[in-house]
């Protein structure tokens, strides 16, 4: 833990203006409650730690909902309409955040979102994930909507450049980030998940995509 930590934990950083293309929607319960629904996808096809195209491992654990689910191997990044794992397909998308989803895309100004991807993300503390961009889907036009539950985030907006600077945005249960329009391939990062010795409990990330 460094320097930068310790102010985090007395001053959490809080992003009251995100950059352009941002939206952040706070506090949203509508998908609280859902974790008998996360578990019946995950018995469908188990979380894993999916192998990156350089080899490592990614500290993340990763399962998908939806007609496509996101899959990384050795031989790069795709969408995959089976889990690689076991030759079926995924679990579909609970109606019900299929429309919450919408409803969040639509507030962000995108009225016609219909996500045919859930990505599923689970961080241990200490997980994290490197900067990267969202670019193995079809239509940019379309946002991605995602979703933190449980322990809190600091993700990091880097825009245009990989390398930054960043943009921390605390993200805690319940928040939503609509990314879309001039924000739609630009790189962000989340931090490693802090170990918190009075909480056993992970950090949930859904993404929803249009991605075919
Ligand atoms: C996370 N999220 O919050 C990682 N990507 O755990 C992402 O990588 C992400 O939040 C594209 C759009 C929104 C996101
Ligand atoms: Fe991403």
């Amino acid at each position: 833990m460094g320097p930068m930590d310790l102010l985090d934990d007395l001053f959490p950083p809080v992003e009251d203006d995100p950059p352009a293309g941002v939206v952040v929607l706070r506090a949203r319960t509508g998908l609280a409650g859902q974790r008998p629904a996360i578990d019946a996808i995950t018995a469908v096809a188990p979380f894993r730690h999916l192998q990156v195209p350089g080899g490592r491992r990614m500290s993340v654990a990763t399962t998908n909902a939806g007609a496509r689910g996101w899959c990384s191997d050795r031989a790069g990044y795709r969408y995959a309409t089976r889990d690689p794992l076991s030759g079926q397909p995924w679990a579909p998308i609970p109606e019900a955040w299929l429309a919450l989803a919408a409803g969040w895309a639509a507030e962000a100004g995108f009225p016609c979102f219909v996500p045919d991807c859930c990505l599923i993300n689970r961080y241990a503390p200490g997980a994290r994930m490197g900067a990267h961009r969202d670019q193995d889907e079809q239509d940019f036009s379309q946002p991605i909507v995602s979703v933190s539950l449980g322990r809190p985030a600091t993700f990091v907006w880097l825009g245009a450049s990989r390398s930054g600077p960043g943009r921390s945005i605390s993200l805690r249960d319940g928040d939503v980030v609509v990314f879309g329009g001039a924000a739609r391939l630009g790189y962000h990062a989340v931090r490693p998940i802090r170990a918190d010795p009075s909480a056993f409990d992970c950090r949930i990330n859904l993404t929803f995509r249009r991605a075919g």
